[in-house]
């Protein structure tokens, strides 16, 4: 599949709301009850996928497959990611460790990291509601530190532009490596 793109992050990151704001189409979505539920905001987590899409002009579409932040349904993380093209990962920033968190995924998704060739992007989410002021500096140094050239923005998943932007920005790094093109 060409634009293959995975949004993946923790549980109430914000993977399912970014897709549903962003995507052209209707959006295919998994959630159930949260029944062992942590969060205040909102009672249903995703169990197996989100799907939604993304225009791109002259037929093409970018594919955007979010994944479920619970760990427990991790084992979709990989069959998700197979073919993938490129990969956004939302943190949000009041979590109880955003920078643990953001070390996590990059863990976690280092080989799709560099099967896509570095087309990858962060969002911090939920800014709008932390206290951290600092934080889009930490990660930058956090990302420097492990060598990591990645973009990183600050999204508002509830906002269309916000995350469409962030996704754009995927275009392009995949449109400034020839080799790893995400329409390859
Ligand atoms: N204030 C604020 N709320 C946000 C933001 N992004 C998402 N939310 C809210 O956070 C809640 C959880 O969002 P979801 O999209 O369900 O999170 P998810 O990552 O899909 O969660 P799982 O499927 O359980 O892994 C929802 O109520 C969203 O409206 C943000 O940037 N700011
Ligand atoms: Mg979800």
């Amino acid at each position: 599949m060409k634009n293959k793109i995975i949004i993946t992050g923790a549980v109430g990151s914000g993977k399912t709301t970014a897709i549903t704001s962003a995507s052209d189409t209707l959006v295919v979505d998994t959630e159930a009850a949260d029944t062992d539920r942590m969060r205040g905001e909102s009672s249903k987590t995703t169990v197996a996928m989100d799907y939604g899409t993304l225009n791109l002009g002259a037929g093409a579409k970018m594919h955007l497959f979010g994944t479920p932040g619970q760990e427990r349904f991790s084992y979709m993380w990989e069959i998700l990611s197979t073919g993938a093209t490129g990969i956004a990962i939302l943190i949000d920033a009041t979590s109880v460790n955003p920078l643990g968190d953001l070390d996590f995924y990059l863990e976690v998704f280092s080989d799709l990291i560099s099967k896509c060739g570095g087309v990858a992007v962060i969002g911090i989410t939920h800014t709008d509601v932390t206290r951290n002021s600092r934080i889009l500096e930490q990660f930058n140094k956090r990302l420097s530190e492990v060598r990591l050239s990645v973009p990183v923005f600050e999204v508002d998943c509830r906002r269309r532009e916000d995350v469409r932007t962030m996704l754009y920005s995927l275009l392009s790094l995949s449109e400034s490596d020839d080799t790893h093109a995400l329409s390859h």
